[in-house]
């Protein structure tokens, strides 16, 4: 860790996510002194490639910007780099490479061959118009295109990024290559997306959170739940919990949150999706509309997040990382959550972390508990390649059968390991192995 903080200096984000795999990785190291002499691990934390670039662009005043745009393709050792797009003001280095990393190994638990990337830039969509935002895209992806392909490396979305912009994207670098190829995923259903690609990475974290509860016998049904965020993540997370018979009682953004004792039901849910989807609005709306729920805004000043300090079984952390400190790790223990399912990439603090696997509750790992977004995202390459399209049941079903591989395989090799039932070991031992092994074979590249 002393040379990963040395080599990658103001890079906390990236530090965490590393130090986390690490930590996990000692059991492996130790039985299998082959993959520390070929350095397997510092490979993994090199990525093989970052670019980062100039993005400038107009706004509809005439104004100039300049942004700065990042593609970094971490490990290619399994198949072509893959992973999201996020555009938010505090993207930067090292919070993409920490995005990049997990996602190798989340990548690799998936079954599906895809190595691991992330991209992004610091841009804010929030506030601008349409055509901002497509002259944004397009200014950005006329820098990345040399540098992706369906071979080489595939995006999709991630915060800020969504149907509007994986479109604005795709037809510029349509335009600029002159062909139509399966280059981003999360593409429209007429123009070669995938059925449930937009559903698919809440609907797999509440599948990965009902796999974890039937290792106790017990399902979703009546279970009361946090969910954070009010994005794409969150919005399939209440859909899913909706269809299984439980109660979702909260939403937020970064402003605040809401809190809905009687649950938050389809109506409101389609409410929630027009108003982030197409107005673009705030949270808060959702309490003016609905009487007999309550919004509450979040101080950044303060010390937690009351949003999980609320009597709960469940939580669905699905904003950003680090959304969970040590104090709300700790809340959320004594308010009776014993499920956590990470849909967002890394929410939990170290020290969070550490509470959960300590109080052992079920707690399933982003890398582990949000892979059927971008495993549905390799559904979607593969329906590209074959030029046709899967059903809705067949993609619900494939992604289904992946959460519940994952579970198993992470369950298995927790055990396997001397760690049952720690599913952050299960996760990071399964998707490294899978990777080391791949490296062995194809030498010291
Ligand atoms: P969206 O942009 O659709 O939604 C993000 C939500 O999180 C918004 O409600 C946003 O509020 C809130 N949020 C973002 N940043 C912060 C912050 N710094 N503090 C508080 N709230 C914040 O993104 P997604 O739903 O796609 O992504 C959510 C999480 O899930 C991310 O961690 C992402 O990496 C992860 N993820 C996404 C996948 C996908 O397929 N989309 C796949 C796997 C993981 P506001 O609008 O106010 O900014
Ligand atoms: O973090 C993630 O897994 C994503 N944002 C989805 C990546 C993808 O390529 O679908």
């Amino acid at each position: 860790m002393a040379d990963v903080k040395a080599r990658n200096p103001v890079e906390p984000e990236f530090h965490q996510a590393v130090f986390e795999v690490a930590e996990s990785l000692t059991l492996v190291l130790d039985r299998h002194p082959e993959y520390r002499r070929a350095k397997i691990l510092e490979r993994i934390i090199e990525p093989e490639r970052v670019v980062i670039f100039r993005v400038a662009w107009q706004d509809d005043a005439g104004e100039l910007h300049v942004n700065r745009g990042f593609r970094i393709q971490t490990n290619s050792a399994i198949g072509p780099y893959k992973g999201g797009l996020r555009f938010h003001p505090s993207v930067n280095l090292g919070i993409l490479k920490f995005l990049a990393f997990e996602q190798v190994f989340k990548n690799a638990l998936t079954t599906l061959p895809m190595g691991g990337g992330k991209g992004g830039a610091d841009f804010d969509p929030k506030g601008k118009s349409d055509s901002e935002v497509m002259r944004f895209c397009q200014a950005f992806m006329c820098e990345l295109f040399r540098h992706i392909g369906p071979d080489t490396d595939v995006p999709a979305g991630d915060i800020g990024v969504g149907a509007r912009e994986i479109g604005y994207l795709f037809g510029m670098y349509k335009r600029l290559r002159n062909e139509f190829t399966g280059v981003m995923t999360g593409k429209g259903l007429t123009w070669g997306g995938s059925v449930i690609r937009p559903e698919a990475t809440g609907y797999g974290a509440v599948y990965f959170a009902a796999e974890m509860l039937k290792t106790r016998k017990q399902d979703l049904a009546g279970k009361t739940c946090l969910v954070s965020g009010s994005g794409n993540v969150a919005q399939y997370t209440v859909d899913k919990l909706i269809s299984l018979g439980a109660r979702a009682v909260t939403l937020s953004d970064s402003a605040g949150y809401i809190y809905d004792e009687a649950g938050i039901d389809r109506e409101k849910l389609a409410f929630v999706m027009d108003l982030k989807n197409r107005q673009r609005g705030r949270i808060s709306d959702y309490a003016d509309k609905f009487k007999g729920s309550v919004y509450t805004s979040i101080d950044p000043a303060l010390d937690h997040n009351p949003l999980w300090n609320h009597k709960a079984d469940c939580a669905f952390p699905s904003a950003t990382q680090n959304e969970i400190n040590e104090k709300d790790a700790a809340n959320l223990l004594r308010n009776g959550v014993y499920v956590v399912s990470e849909g967002a990439n890394m929410p939990t603090s170290v020290a969070g972390v550490e509470q959960f696997l300590e109080a052992k509750i079920l707690f399933g790992p982003g890398k582990a508990a949000n892979a059927g977004g971008v495993a549905t995202s390799g559904l979607e390459m593969a329906q590209n390649s074959m030029r046709i399209s899967w059903t809705r049941e067949e993609v619900d079903a494939r992604l289904f059968n992946i959460m519940r591989t994952i579970h198993e395989v992470c369950h298995g090799t927790a055990e396997k390991y001397g760690t049952p039932g720690n599913y952050v070991n299960g996760a990071n031992i399964a998707g490294f192995l899978k990777v080391a092994n791949a490296m062995v074979d194809q030498g010291v590249v």
